[in-house]
Protein backbone atom coordinates (compact mmCIF):
# COMPACT_ATOMS: atom_id res chain seq x y z
CA UNK A 1 0.00 0.00 0.00
CA UNK A 2 1.30 3.67 -1.00
CA UNK A 3 1.13 6.09 1.95
CA UNK A 4 1.64 9.86 1.43
CA UNK A 5 4.86 11.04 3.34
CA UNK A 6 5.25 14.42 4.94
CA UNK A 7 5.75 17.50 2.43
CA UNK A 8 9.32 16.98 0.68
CA UNK A 9 10.42 14.09 1.89
CA UNK A 10 9.57 10.42 -0.52
CA UNK A 11 6.67 8.35 -1.04
CA UNK A 12 6.52 5.06 1.48
CA UNK A 13 4.56 1.92 0.85
CA UNK A 14 4.21 -0.84 3.81
CA UNK A 15 4.53 -4.51 3.35
CA UNK A 16 2.70 -6.40 6.93
CA UNK A 17 4.53 -3.87 9.78
CA UNK A 18 7.37 -2.55 7.60
CA UNK A 19 7.44 0.43 6.01
CA UNK A 20 9.80 1.42 3.09
CA UNK A 21 10.55 4.48 1.12
CA UNK A 22 9.63 3.78 -2.50
CA UNK A 23 12.37 3.55 -5.00
CA UNK A 24 11.19 6.41 -7.58
CA UNK A 25 13.26 5.33 -10.78
CA UNK A 26 10.54 7.14 -13.00
CA UNK A 27 12.72 10.26 -13.95
CA UNK A 28 15.54 12.33 -12.37
CA UNK A 29 12.72 15.48 -12.33
CA UNK A 30 11.77 13.93 -9.22
CA UNK A 31 15.09 15.67 -7.57
CA UNK A 32 14.28 17.82 -4.53
CA UNK A 33 16.80 20.15 -3.48
CA UNK A 34 18.99 19.47 -0.87
CA UNK A 35 20.41 21.13 2.72
CA UNK A 36 22.88 22.82 1.10
CA UNK A 37 20.41 24.35 -1.91
CA UNK A 38 17.90 25.37 0.90
CA UNK A 39 20.25 27.17 2.80
CA UNK A 40 21.53 29.18 0.42
CA UNK A 41 18.19 29.76 -1.18
CA UNK A 42 16.92 31.37 2.22
CA UNK A 43 20.16 32.79 2.86
CA UNK A 44 20.40 34.77 -0.49
CA UNK A 45 19.98 38.01 -1.15
CA UNK A 46 16.82 39.34 -3.78
CA UNK A 47 16.37 41.79 -5.86
CA UNK A 48 14.03 42.66 -9.22
CA UNK A 49 16.07 40.74 -11.79
CA UNK A 50 13.97 41.72 -14.63
CA UNK A 51 15.89 45.39 -13.98
CA UNK A 52 19.06 43.02 -13.21
CA UNK A 53 19.23 43.63 -9.55
CA UNK A 54 19.12 40.33 -8.35
CA UNK A 55 22.43 39.66 -7.46
CA UNK A 56 21.85 35.83 -7.00
CA UNK A 57 20.30 35.51 -10.54
CA UNK A 58 23.21 37.97 -11.88
CA UNK A 59 26.52 36.05 -10.64
CA UNK A 60 24.32 32.43 -12.04
CA UNK A 61 24.17 33.92 -15.63
CA UNK A 62 27.52 34.73 -15.43
CA UNK A 63 28.47 31.28 -14.08
CA UNK A 64 26.09 29.04 -16.49
CA UNK A 65 28.25 31.40 -19.50
CA UNK A 66 31.52 30.39 -17.69
CA UNK A 67 30.36 26.69 -17.93
CA UNK A 68 29.59 27.01 -21.39
CA UNK A 69 32.43 28.63 -22.96
CA UNK A 70 29.77 31.83 -24.31
CA UNK A 71 29.63 35.28 -23.48
CA UNK A 72 26.24 35.20 -21.39
CA UNK A 73 23.84 33.02 -19.49
CA UNK A 74 19.78 33.52 -19.43
CA UNK A 75 18.28 31.82 -16.38
CA UNK A 76 14.09 30.69 -17.30
CA UNK A 77 11.63 28.58 -15.62
CA UNK A 78 11.98 25.49 -17.73
CA UNK A 79 14.18 23.74 -19.89
CA UNK A 80 11.12 24.86 -22.30
CA UNK A 81 11.05 28.25 -22.59
CA UNK A 82 14.64 27.89 -22.48
CA UNK A 83 14.60 25.85 -25.95
CA UNK A 84 11.86 27.97 -27.33
CA UNK A 85 13.20 31.29 -26.51
CA UNK A 86 16.50 30.23 -28.49
CA UNK A 87 14.67 28.61 -31.57
CA UNK A 88 12.99 31.84 -31.76
CA UNK A 89 15.79 34.12 -31.02
CA UNK A 90 17.43 32.12 -34.25
CA UNK A 91 14.77 32.69 -36.89
CA UNK A 92 12.03 34.56 -37.84
CA UNK A 93 7.90 33.76 -38.22
CA UNK A 94 8.05 31.10 -41.07
CA UNK A 95 11.16 30.00 -41.17
CA UNK A 96 12.29 26.18 -40.94
CA UNK A 97 14.33 24.37 -38.51
CA UNK A 98 16.13 21.31 -39.39
CA UNK A 99 15.34 18.92 -35.80
CA UNK A 100 16.35 14.91 -35.36
CA UNK A 101 13.05 13.28 -36.06
CA UNK A 102 12.76 12.14 -32.05
CA UNK A 103 14.51 15.45 -30.66
CA UNK A 104 12.49 16.45 -27.32
CA UNK A 105 11.85 20.13 -29.18
CA UNK A 106 9.41 17.87 -31.56
CA UNK A 107 8.32 14.95 -29.38
CA UNK A 108 7.62 16.56 -26.01
CA UNK A 109 7.47 20.69 -25.73
CA UNK A 110 3.30 20.76 -26.79
CA UNK A 111 4.37 21.84 -29.98
CA UNK A 112 5.88 25.38 -28.80
CA UNK A 113 7.89 25.81 -32.02
CA UNK A 114 4.94 25.80 -34.39
CA UNK A 115 2.46 27.23 -32.37
CA UNK A 116 4.73 29.83 -30.34
CA UNK A 117 7.55 30.44 -32.65
CA UNK A 118 5.25 30.02 -35.98
CA UNK A 119 8.42 27.34 -36.88
CA UNK A 120 8.47 24.61 -39.37
CA UNK A 121 10.27 21.51 -38.49
CA UNK A 122 11.91 19.37 -41.24
CA UNK A 123 12.98 15.98 -39.49
CA UNK A 124 16.04 13.76 -40.01
CA UNK A 125 16.45 10.51 -38.41
CA UNK A 126 19.23 9.65 -36.36
CA UNK A 127 19.16 6.92 -33.79
CA UNK A 128 22.90 7.19 -32.53
CA UNK A 129 21.02 10.48 -31.25
CA UNK A 130 22.24 12.95 -34.15
CA UNK A 131 21.52 13.01 -37.79
CA UNK A 132 24.35 11.84 -40.63
CA UNK A 133 25.51 15.78 -41.30
CA UNK A 134 25.05 14.96 -44.89
CA UNK A 135 21.15 14.06 -44.77
CA UNK A 136 21.40 17.56 -42.84
CA UNK A 137 23.19 18.72 -45.47
CA UNK A 138 20.29 17.76 -47.91
CA UNK A 139 17.44 18.82 -45.44
CA UNK A 140 18.74 22.60 -45.84
CA UNK A 141 15.97 24.24 -48.33
CA UNK A 142 17.40 25.88 -51.42
CA UNK A 143 16.77 29.40 -52.43
CA UNK A 144 13.38 29.04 -54.22
CA UNK A 145 10.08 31.06 -53.83
CA UNK A 146 8.37 27.59 -52.89
CA UNK A 147 10.11 27.12 -49.76
CA UNK A 148 10.29 28.41 -46.19
CA UNK A 149 14.02 29.76 -45.05
CA UNK A 150 15.90 27.17 -43.36
CA UNK A 151 17.10 29.37 -40.47
CA UNK A 152 18.16 27.06 -37.38
CA UNK A 153 19.64 23.33 -36.95
CA UNK A 154 18.86 22.08 -33.68
CA UNK A 155 20.96 18.94 -31.66
CA UNK A 156 20.27 16.82 -28.50
CA UNK A 157 22.65 15.36 -25.67
CA UNK A 158 21.82 13.29 -24.16
CA UNK A 159 19.28 12.27 -26.52
CA UNK A 160 16.28 11.94 -23.90
CA UNK A 161 13.50 9.95 -26.42
CA UNK A 162 16.99 7.18 -26.94
CA UNK A 163 17.43 6.47 -23.31
CA UNK A 164 20.15 9.08 -22.14
CA UNK A 165 22.80 8.05 -25.11
CA UNK A 166 25.51 10.55 -26.23
CA UNK A 167 25.72 11.11 -29.68
CA UNK A 168 29.42 10.49 -31.03
CA UNK A 169 31.21 14.59 -31.22
CA UNK A 170 32.13 13.70 -34.44
CA UNK A 171 28.79 14.37 -35.00
CA UNK A 172 28.41 17.44 -34.21
CA UNK A 173 31.43 18.62 -35.30
CA UNK A 174 30.26 17.57 -38.85
CA UNK A 175 26.70 19.30 -38.53
CA UNK A 176 28.42 22.45 -37.30
CA UNK A 177 30.72 22.37 -40.29
CA UNK A 178 27.48 22.23 -42.70
CA UNK A 179 25.90 25.07 -40.43
CA UNK A 180 28.77 27.39 -40.99
CA UNK A 181 29.05 26.35 -44.77
CA UNK A 182 25.60 27.33 -45.25
CA UNK A 183 25.62 30.12 -42.53
CA UNK A 184 23.21 28.64 -39.95
CA UNK A 185 23.26 28.62 -36.53
CA UNK A 186 23.05 25.32 -34.54
CA UNK A 187 21.41 25.42 -30.96
CA UNK A 188 21.85 22.44 -28.59
CA UNK A 189 18.95 21.23 -26.26
CA UNK A 190 22.00 19.93 -23.47
CA UNK A 191 19.07 19.65 -20.57
CA UNK A 192 21.55 17.05 -19.36
CA UNK A 193 24.59 18.54 -20.42
CA UNK A 194 27.05 17.55 -17.52
CA UNK A 195 26.02 13.70 -17.75
CA UNK A 196 27.05 13.96 -21.37
CA UNK A 197 30.27 15.61 -20.74
CA UNK A 198 30.87 12.82 -18.20
CA UNK A 199 30.39 10.08 -20.31
CA UNK A 200 32.60 11.13 -22.84
CA UNK A 201 34.79 12.41 -20.60
CA UNK A 202 34.99 16.39 -21.49
CA UNK A 203 34.05 19.19 -20.11
CA UNK A 204 30.73 20.88 -21.33
CA UNK A 205 32.76 23.71 -23.31
CA UNK A 206 34.18 20.68 -25.63
CA UNK A 207 30.37 20.11 -26.87
CA UNK A 208 28.88 23.33 -26.60
CA UNK A 209 31.43 24.55 -29.20
CA UNK A 210 29.48 22.77 -31.93
CA UNK A 211 26.24 25.11 -31.14
CA UNK A 212 25.91 28.66 -31.01
CA UNK A 213 23.33 28.36 -27.90
CA UNK A 214 22.70 25.95 -24.82
CA UNK A 215 19.96 25.23 -22.87
CA UNK A 216 20.80 23.41 -19.50
CA UNK A 217 18.49 21.93 -16.92
CA UNK A 218 19.15 22.70 -13.32
CA UNK A 219 15.95 20.45 -12.21
CA UNK A 220 16.75 17.45 -13.44
CA UNK A 221 20.36 15.46 -12.21
CA UNK A 222 21.93 18.82 -10.63
CA UNK A 223 18.87 18.66 -8.14
CA UNK A 224 17.92 22.30 -8.30
CA UNK A 225 13.88 22.87 -7.48
CA UNK A 226 13.24 25.50 -10.80
CA UNK A 227 15.06 26.38 -13.82
CA UNK A 228 16.80 26.47 -16.95
CA UNK A 229 20.05 28.44 -18.30
CA UNK A 230 20.66 29.42 -21.97
CA UNK A 231 23.79 30.50 -23.18
CA UNK A 232 24.94 32.41 -26.36
CA UNK A 233 26.56 35.65 -27.91
CA UNK A 234 26.00 38.53 -26.38
CA UNK A 235 23.77 39.93 -29.46
CA UNK A 236 22.17 36.45 -29.51
CA UNK A 237 20.98 36.94 -25.79
CA UNK A 238 19.62 40.53 -26.47
CA UNK A 239 16.86 39.15 -28.42
CA UNK A 240 16.78 35.77 -26.31
CA UNK A 241 16.43 37.96 -23.22
CA UNK A 242 13.62 40.29 -24.92
CA UNK A 243 11.38 36.29 -26.03
CA UNK A 244 12.20 35.35 -22.15
CA UNK A 245 10.16 38.97 -21.36
CA UNK A 246 7.68 38.18 -23.71
CA UNK A 247 7.07 34.41 -22.87
CA UNK A 248 6.23 35.39 -19.22
CA UNK A 249 9.64 34.49 -17.81
CA UNK A 250 10.46 37.91 -15.99
CA UNK A 251 10.71 36.54 -12.82
CA UNK A 252 11.20 39.04 -10.54
CA UNK A 253 12.90 37.91 -7.34
CA UNK A 254 14.87 35.00 -8.24
CA UNK A 255 17.64 34.85 -6.29
CA UNK A 256 15.97 32.09 -3.84
CA UNK A 257 15.72 29.79 -7.14
CA UNK A 258 19.18 31.03 -8.72
CA UNK A 259 20.92 30.15 -5.26
CA UNK A 260 19.91 26.27 -5.61
CA UNK A 261 20.93 26.85 -9.38
CA UNK A 262 24.62 28.01 -8.30
CA UNK A 263 24.59 25.09 -6.12
CA UNK A 264 23.24 22.79 -9.20
CA UNK A 265 26.19 24.10 -10.74
CA UNK A 266 28.73 23.82 -8.67
CA UNK A 267 31.74 21.19 -9.21
CA UNK A 268 30.94 18.98 -6.03
CA UNK A 269 27.43 18.61 -7.45
CA UNK A 270 27.89 17.93 -11.21
CA UNK A 271 30.53 15.43 -10.15
CA UNK A 272 27.83 13.55 -8.23
CA UNK A 273 26.47 12.08 -11.65
CA UNK A 274 29.11 10.05 -11.47
CA UNK A 275 26.61 8.36 -8.50
CA UNK A 276 23.61 8.18 -11.30
CA UNK A 277 25.55 6.67 -13.61
CA UNK A 278 27.66 4.00 -11.60
CA UNK A 279 23.80 3.00 -10.55
CA UNK A 280 21.82 2.65 -14.26
CA UNK A 281 24.99 0.67 -14.89
CA UNK A 282 24.33 -2.10 -11.49
CA UNK A 283 20.84 -2.17 -12.91
CA UNK A 284 21.42 -2.53 -16.89
CA UNK A 285 23.95 -5.04 -16.04
CA UNK A 286 21.23 -7.43 -13.75
CA UNK A 287 18.38 -6.73 -16.55
CA UNK A 288 21.16 -8.06 -19.64
CA UNK A 289 21.80 -10.97 -17.27
CA UNK A 290 18.53 -12.11 -16.78
CA UNK A 291 17.00 -14.34 -19.50
CA UNK A 292 13.41 -13.01 -18.98
CA UNK A 293 15.04 -8.99 -20.27
CA UNK A 294 16.95 -7.73 -22.76
CA UNK A 295 19.29 -4.55 -22.47
CA UNK A 296 21.73 -3.24 -25.43
CA UNK A 297 24.82 -2.39 -22.97
CA UNK A 298 26.32 -0.40 -25.66
CA UNK A 299 23.60 2.13 -25.39
CA UNK A 300 23.68 2.88 -21.48
CA UNK A 301 25.99 5.57 -21.59
CA UNK A 302 24.40 8.00 -18.46
CA UNK A 303 20.90 7.94 -16.21
CA UNK A 304 19.02 6.14 -18.20
CA UNK A 305 18.21 2.49 -18.65
CA UNK A 306 16.04 0.84 -21.72
CA UNK A 307 14.82 -2.24 -20.36
CA UNK A 308 12.91 -4.71 -22.89
CA UNK A 309 10.75 -7.44 -20.94
CA UNK A 310 11.10 -10.50 -22.81
CA UNK A 311 9.54 -13.17 -20.38
CA UNK A 312 6.37 -14.93 -21.69
CA UNK A 313 3.39 -13.34 -20.92
CA UNK A 314 4.55 -9.75 -19.60
CA UNK A 315 4.45 -6.70 -21.00
CA UNK A 316 5.59 -3.63 -19.66
CA UNK A 317 2.47 -2.92 -17.78
CA UNK A 318 2.01 -6.14 -16.35
CA UNK A 319 6.10 -5.76 -15.21
CA UNK A 320 5.64 -2.34 -13.68
CA UNK A 321 2.62 -3.06 -11.89
CA UNK A 322 4.16 -5.81 -9.93
CA UNK A 323 7.71 -3.74 -9.61
CA UNK A 324 4.88 -1.17 -8.09
CA UNK A 325 3.42 -3.57 -5.61
CA UNK A 326 7.25 -4.27 -4.23
CA UNK A 327 7.65 -0.33 -3.99
CA UNK A 328 9.95 0.43 -7.55
CA UNK A 329 8.42 2.88 -9.70
CA UNK A 330 9.67 2.76 -13.04
CA UNK A 331 8.01 4.14 -17.00
CA UNK A 332 7.13 2.75 -19.85
CA UNK A 333 8.53 3.33 -23.27
CA UNK A 334 6.61 0.87 -25.02
CA UNK A 335 4.76 -1.88 -25.36
CA UNK A 336 7.80 -4.30 -24.17
CA UNK A 337 10.22 -1.56 -22.81
CA UNK A 338 10.50 0.25 -20.07
CA UNK A 339 12.55 2.96 -18.95
CA UNK A 340 14.85 3.39 -15.17
CA UNK A 341 16.26 6.55 -14.88
CA UNK A 342 18.54 7.07 -11.58
CA UNK A 343 19.19 10.17 -9.50
CA UNK A 344 20.14 11.55 -6.43
CA UNK A 345 17.22 10.26 -5.40
CA UNK A 346 18.18 6.84 -4.94
CA UNK A 347 21.09 5.56 -3.19
CA UNK A 348 23.23 2.15 -3.80
CA UNK A 349 20.88 0.57 -1.24
CA UNK A 350 17.84 1.43 -3.83
CA UNK A 351 18.99 0.11 -6.41
CA UNK A 352 19.47 -3.03 -4.68
CA UNK A 353 16.41 -3.31 -3.64
CA UNK A 354 14.96 -2.53 -7.04
CA UNK A 355 17.37 -5.39 -8.47
CA UNK A 356 15.61 -7.96 -5.92
CA UNK A 357 12.43 -6.90 -6.90
CA UNK A 358 12.84 -7.03 -10.59
CA UNK A 359 14.12 -10.75 -9.99
CA UNK A 360 11.34 -11.53 -7.53
CA UNK A 361 8.68 -10.53 -10.57
CA UNK A 362 10.70 -12.07 -13.44
CA UNK A 363 11.21 -15.41 -11.10
CA UNK A 364 8.00 -15.51 -9.90
CA UNK A 365 6.17 -18.71 -11.54
N1 LIG B 1 12.02 16.10 -20.21
C1 LIG B 1 11.00 15.59 -19.33
C2 LIG B 1 9.71 15.30 -20.11
O1 LIG B 1 9.34 16.43 -20.82
C3 LIG B 1 9.78 14.16 -21.03
C4 LIG B 1 11.51 14.39 -18.57
O2 LIG B 1 10.73 13.81 -17.80
O3 LIG B 1 12.69 14.06 -18.69
N2 LIG B 1 15.00 18.79 -23.20
C5 LIG B 1 15.09 17.51 -22.80
C6 LIG B 1 16.08 16.61 -23.46
C7 LIG B 1 14.28 17.03 -21.76
O4 LIG B 1 14.37 15.77 -21.39
C8 LIG B 1 13.36 17.92 -21.15
C9 LIG B 1 12.42 17.44 -20.07
C10 LIG B 1 13.30 19.26 -21.61
C11 LIG B 1 14.14 19.65 -22.64
C12 LIG B 1 12.33 20.27 -21.05
O5 LIG B 1 12.66 20.66 -19.77
P1 LIG B 1 11.53 21.22 -18.74
O6 LIG B 1 10.85 20.01 -18.20
O7 LIG B 1 12.31 21.95 -17.73
O8 LIG B 1 10.62 22.08 -19.51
Amino acid sequence: MMTRGLPGSREHYTIGETRMETVDLRRDTITLPDDRMRREAFGARLGDSVYGEDPMHEELERRAAECAGMEEGLFLPSGTMGNLVCMRSHTVHGDEIIVEENAHVRTSETGGAGFVGGLMIRTVRGESGAPDPVEVREAIRKDDIHYPRTSLICIETPHHKYGGIVPPLDLFEGIKAVAVEHGLPVHLDGARIFNAALYLGVDVKTITRFADSVMISLSKGLGAPVGSVVCGSRDFMKRARRFRKMLGGGMRQTGWLCACGMVALSEENTARLREDHDNALILARFFAEHPGTAVDLDRVHTNYVVVTVTRQGMNAASFLASMKERGVLASAAGENTVRFVTSKMVKRADVERAVEAARSVLDAG
